[in-house]
């Protein structure tokens, strides 16, 4: 087989550069090593920055986003018992947040791409880069027993974290930065009507988030130990920890219900540097992962993909290649740049095991700063809100 850019990983970011590619007349091959059904039953991310909003417009996805997504002028943060302040994007920045889930967007991704005949091969196992640094470059995998290769010009690395395309990268060639935090998330999702507002919580038992993906179905985390087990969690246990971490008021309007899904996910800040290795361009989670509090890791992945689909497109249609040279320095400053408030909000929200009075007074003064300062306020929200593109 042949193709311009082979592309590792039908996620998020793998399927989103083979569409906005396909848009741009460049064929592409997306290569994912588990099925399509287990992609489509993932339960991830739930809210868009606006950026990302429109690069799903643009890109023909957006339909099904604006009819079921829910705008967002406000997220709501609880701490100290009754202390509430809310991240008014839309007042500070002019624009909401959209709440739409992860598993929704692959949904409508596979679909576009499966209207426009796109190939996207499944169940491929033992993919392998090969001749990255050379001009080319290719790909071989096995599928029903039979290995393939196809020759290509780029690889696109959107494989995630776990992947093989950041794994094929000489070391010597790549710099890595990593924060490990000492606890995780246990979230679950539930069919029942979830709360007005994202609302996450600081409080003594721990970190709490509130969350939605449509009118009826909710998704909820708590902060819990990386040792922690999953059967000792039934849902009243879960109901009860929640609700008991979330002031009375709003602790009382929580629908609670049998949940359809439970799973912890460990809390990780992750850098590579350079994003391009050869004709290997990393994008996504392959490149970067911050902690969930931001809720920045899929709105990088798409931020990636719309620079490098520029770079990629400049090359093919116009023989530039600038942006291709460039893609690596421009996405990793929006990387940093969500990486920090990722951190920050990961440092000002949770209890950490070595936290000490000083500490947590210097969390209460933080929130209570952005409770009474404009400024604050503004600052925060143009960072939870996102970068501009570039
Ligand atoms: P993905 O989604 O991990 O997709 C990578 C794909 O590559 C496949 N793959 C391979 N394919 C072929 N060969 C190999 N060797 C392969 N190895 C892996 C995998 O099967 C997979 O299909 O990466 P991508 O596309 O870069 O997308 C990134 C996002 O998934 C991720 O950043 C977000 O989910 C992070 N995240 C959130 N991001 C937000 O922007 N807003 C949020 O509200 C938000 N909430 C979250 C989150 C992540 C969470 N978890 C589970 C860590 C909440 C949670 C709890
Ligand atoms: C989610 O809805 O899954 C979600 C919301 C906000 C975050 C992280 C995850 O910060």
């Amino acid at each position: 087989m042949k193709t311009p850019v082979a592309i590792i990983g039908g996620g998020p970011a793998g399927l989103l550069l083979s569409q906005i590619l396909d848009q741009a007349g460049i064929d592409s091959v997306v290569l994912e090593r588990q099925s399509k059904e287990y992609v489509l039953a993932r339960i991830r991310a739930g809210v868009l920055e606006w950026g990302t909003v429109e690069v799903l417009r643009q890109a023909g996805v957006g339909d099904r986003m604006d009819r079921e997504g829910h705008l967002h002028d406000g997220t709501g943060i609880a701490w100290a018992g009754e202390r509430y302040l809310t991240i008014d994007t839309k007042k500070y920045t002019g624009k909401p947040m959209m709440a739409y889930g992860q598993t929704a967007i692959t949904e409508d991704l596979y679909a576009a791409r499966e209207a426009k005949g796109g190939i996207v091969i499944d169940e491929a196992k033992n993919v392998a880069l090969h001749d990255i640094a050379s001009a080319r470059p290719y790909v071989t995998f096995d599928k029903n027993g039979e290995t393939s290769r196809i020759d290509c010009d780029f690889i696109a690395g959107c494989d995630g974290f776990h992947g093989i395309s950041r794994q094929s990268i000489p070391n010597d060639a790549l710099r890595t930065f990593e924060k490990v935090y000492p606890f995780g998330w246990l979230g679950i999702m539930s069919e029942t009507p979830p709360l007005e507002d994202i609302i996450y919580a600081n409080h003594p038992r721990g970190f709490a988030l509130a969350s939605q993906r449509n009118p009826t179905l909710s998704r909820y985390y708590i902060q819990c130990a990386l040792d922690e087990n999953l059967e000792d969690w039934p849902d009243d246990r879960y109901w009860k920890e929640l609700k008991a971490r979330f002031p009375e008021h709003i602790a009382d309007k929580i629908v609670t219900g049998p949940s359809i899904e439970k799973s912890i996910a460990p809390l990780r800040s992750f850098v590579a540097e350079p994003m391009r290795y050869g004709n290997l361009f990393l994008a996504g989670d392959s490149a970067h992962i911050v902690p969930p509090t931001g809720a920045k890791g899929l709105n990088l992945a798409v931020s990636d993909v719309y620079y490098l689909s520029r770079g990629l497109t400049a090359h093919y249609n116009k023989g530039d290649t600038s942006g291709l040279n460039d893609y690596s320095n421009i996405a990793l400053r929006r990387v940093w740049g969500a990486e920090r408030l990722s951190w920050y909000l990961t440092s000002l929200l949770h209890r950490f095991p070595d936290q000490d009075e000083f500490d947590l007074r210097m969390q209460e003064n933080a929130l209570d700063h952005l409770a009474t300062s404009e400024n604050a306020m503004r600052n925060l929200c143009e960072q939870y809100v996102g970068l501009p593109f570039e």
